[in-house]
């Protein structure tokens, strides 16, 4: 380990000696592999994660991505504190990570804002922060090295285009469409990625109207809620933008519960994020129209800069991860890869 750590793992060392100079023959092995264990203890990168939560399947992903990246195999040694859906303990994760001098910090942002003091702390301590899956808000850029994530107006604009196309198909391109949107964590960058995206291509529609968006904060539970009081207003909806699949696993149960049927021949066309297996599978039936993919798999990329620092390589700003759209057409080529 690198930075303070060596100091302790030389005093190891020193202890270990002089132990050496009262012993015999099997202290000298017990030394030797003191020692090449300290050395290769001594050469591991230490990185310090603060995942923001386990809210999704989406999320459950990306966490093991990390972890799989990021082992002693690889030369790593990771500190991993899961924030469970609070601001104040990735602050307090980061923190951690800096008074143990770690020699990098990634982070998914669990909002936008609210970081400048902490990354602060961290510049001041010479620490790089990586910025993983969701993007921070802060006044000075160099606050952060770089950002690994989703193109997430991209996603929401993806969407958007798909719908106009999928009517345009159905000879409903003059119809009065009704929309409903489940948005996920409010300050989000998924979130606020994804509502400004599908906006961007819905007001180039007179005849689109979003009758509601309403927050389900990502999770299943939220959207069922959700959902129930929106189809108690609302009866007339010939669209759902669900921006998780855990929320429309909510959304479906309830629209089914209340007689609706969705999808390919349904009464509600649905349009879901993220793109995990069991929302494929749901494609493939057809309940759900298309699943934008979001690309939880970015501990190899992060890792790939963490080595481009280590070789003081330049790095960019952003680097956005590869993403495909699924619908019933396509999905049978790539649902069995999907590990998660
Ligand atoms: C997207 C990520 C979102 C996912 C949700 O990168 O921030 O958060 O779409 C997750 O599943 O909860």
């Amino acid at each position: 380990m690198r930075g303070k750590k060596k100091g302790y793992v030389r005093a190891g060392l020193a202890a270990a000696f002089f132990l050496l100079l009262s012993g015999g023959c099997g202290m000298q092995f017990d030394v030797e592999e003191r020692e090449n264990e300290n050395a290769a203890e001594d050469e591991l990168i230490v990185v310090g994660v603060s995942q923001l939560g386990s809210e999704s399947v989406w999320r459950t992903a990306n966490t093991a991505s990390i972890q799989e990246t990021f082992t002693r195999e690889n030369g790593y040694l990771l500190i991993f504190e899961n924030a469970r859906q609070k601001q104040e303990n990735q602050i307090k994760a980061l923190r951690s990570f800096i008074s143990q001098q770690v020699d990098y910090i990634v982070f998914s942002p669990i909002e936008e804002s609210g970081w400048d003091v902490v990354l602060e702390e961290a510049k001041e301590a010479e620490i790089p922060v990586i910025v993983m899956d969701r993007e921070v808000e802060v006044s000075d850029p160099s606050l952060y090295v770089t950002r690994v994530g989703s193109d997430f107006a991209g996603e929401g604009e993806n969407a958007g285009v798909w719908l106009r196309n999928y009517l345009e198909e159905q000879g409903r391109a003059e119809e009065e469409i009704n929309i409903i949107v489940l948005k996920g964590t409010e300050g989000a960058t998924s979130t606020i990625g994804r509502t400004e995206g599908f906006e961007k291509i819905a007001r180039q529609h007179d005849n689109w109207t979003i009758l509601e968006q309403a927050g389900a904060d990502y999770t299943t539970t939220k959207a069922k809620e959700e959902m129930k009081k929106i189809l108690s207003e609302h009866q007339d909806i010939d669209v759902l933008v669900s921006q998780n699949d855990d929320m429309t696993f909510g959304a479906l149960e309830v629209l089914e519960e209340e007689g609706f049927t969705t999808g390919v021949d349904g009464d509600v066309i649905v349009i879901s994020f993220d793109a995990v297996r069991s929302a494929l599978e749901l494609v493939a039936s057809g309940e759900i129209n298309v699943d934008i993919e979001c690309n939880p798999e970015q501990g190899l990329y992060i890792e790939n800069v963490i080595q481009m620092l280590e070789n003081g390589a330049t790095i960019d700003k952003n680097y956005y991860v590869p993403e495909k759209i699924f619908t019933q057409e396509n999905v049978g080529r790539y649902i069995n890869d999907r590990s998660y």
